[in-house]
């Protein structure tokens, strides 16, 4: 490794908050602890390697309106890292509806929120480094994109090395266990209308970590998704989560610079389905999941759901405390949207996933 490269580390998509309970009315496995986890894991490995600064992609919280302690048990974490002296930026994500919860520890001097449409500039050994970013936007991109990247000032601003931080979908991008991929819908950044002139784009909102190109005469950008550091839901159950090391390398000496992307994964417990089979009497019910629990990771996250319609006697057993009374006390377990029918659905196909 040479010296003269610009470090970064891109996470998104903490979800901080996610089942997470400040006062639980029953004892059972939260996910909620795994997401704080894995966000003090990411926090950790950038103390120890020092990246020139740290960016986050948006969705800091699960949603707009977050318990006061859930406020601040994250933004202390945050701010204990800031104390290291590497500068943190954030994009707000459509969960937080584009805003973060205002607070004192936001007031950290290294802590950078893209409030609105604006530019950071991060000197580094290496280089200065212009971030131009905007909170998420909402609906129709064609129109507002243009003056909302315009609105960042980056062009104005000279520095070695210039990146776009967003919490968008961008064409191309694929989620869900069957590939469902982001096109030409309204709301999604079209390649294009991306400038050019920067680096790479730095993104958050896509919850599977995958690098898109964006194709250009002087070289393919990179948009970089690091995805999700924890799964919000089972549309993620084969995709490993983690984060990027960026590194923005000087190698010809001139203008060109190369983006290299390492992803580093990080634990997260087995989510399992256990489906019932509509021909299970109702008074061998519990047997039959004790049996399949059995053969389970004792951490998984199981999610019941039904290979065919599931009789009412049936439905009516499954409650939450005979669930916790089958399955041990170490699982996580949720019933699947199938044992219900159609209406509980999401509207949108691509709801589910960002
Ligand atoms: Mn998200």
């Amino acid at each position: 490794m040479t010296d003269d490269r610009i470090r970064i580390l891109l996470l998104a998509d903490t979800h901080l908050g996610y089942d997470f309970p400040v006062r639980p009315r029953v004892e059972r496995r939260r996910r909620g602890p795994d997401f704080f986890n894995n966000f003090q894991r990411v926090l950790d490995h950038a103390a120890r390697t020092k990246p020139d600064m740290v960016i986050h992609g948006g969705d800091f919280f699960f949603r707009a309106r977050v318990p006061p302690k859930i406020v601040d048990m994250s933004y202390e974490m945050l701010y204990k890292f800031a104390q290291t002296g590497i500068p943190t930026l954030i994009v707000p994500g459509n969960h937080e509806r584009s805003r973060l919860p205002p607070s004192i520890w936001l007031g950290h001097p290294n802590i950078h929120v893209f409030d609105r449409p604006r530019t950071y500039i991060v000197e580094t050994a290496n280089g200065a480094v212009a971030l131009a970013g905007f909170p998420f936007v909402r609906g129709d991109l064609r129109e507002q994109l243009g003056p909302v990247i315009a609105e960042t000032g980056w062009s104005g601003i000279s520095a070695d090395v210039k990146l776009l931080c967003m919490h968008q979908a961008i064409a191309g991008a694929q989620v869900g266990t069957s590939n469902y991929t982001f096109r030409t819908a309204k709301d999604v950044v079209q390649m294009a209308d991306i400038p050019p002139e920067f680096d790479a784009v730095l993104a958050g909102h896509i919850h599977r970590a995958q690098v898109l190109k964006r194709p250009r005469t002087n070289g393919d950008m990179p948009v970089i998704y690091p995805g999700s550091t924890e799964r919000t839901s089972f549309a993620e159950r084969y995709e490993p989560k983690g984060f990027y090391e960026i590194d923005i390398v000087n190698e010809h000496g001139d203008d060109r610079r190369t983006v290299e992307a390492r992803f580093h994964e990080l634990p997260t417990r087995p989510m399992v389905d256990v489906a019932i089979d509509g021909i299970v009497s109702p008074d061998l019910l519990s047997i039959f999941l004790r049996e399949r629990s059995a053969g389970l990771d004792a951490d998984a996250i199981v999610r019941i759901t039904c290979e065919n319609e599931l009789d009412e006697p049936i439905l009516s057993r499954l409650t939450a405390s005979f669930l916790r009374s089958v399955f041990p006390a170490t699982m996580s377990v949720q019933l699947g949207v199938n044992l219900y029918g159609e209406e509980r659905r999401p509207k949108r196909k691509s709801d589910r996933w960002t």
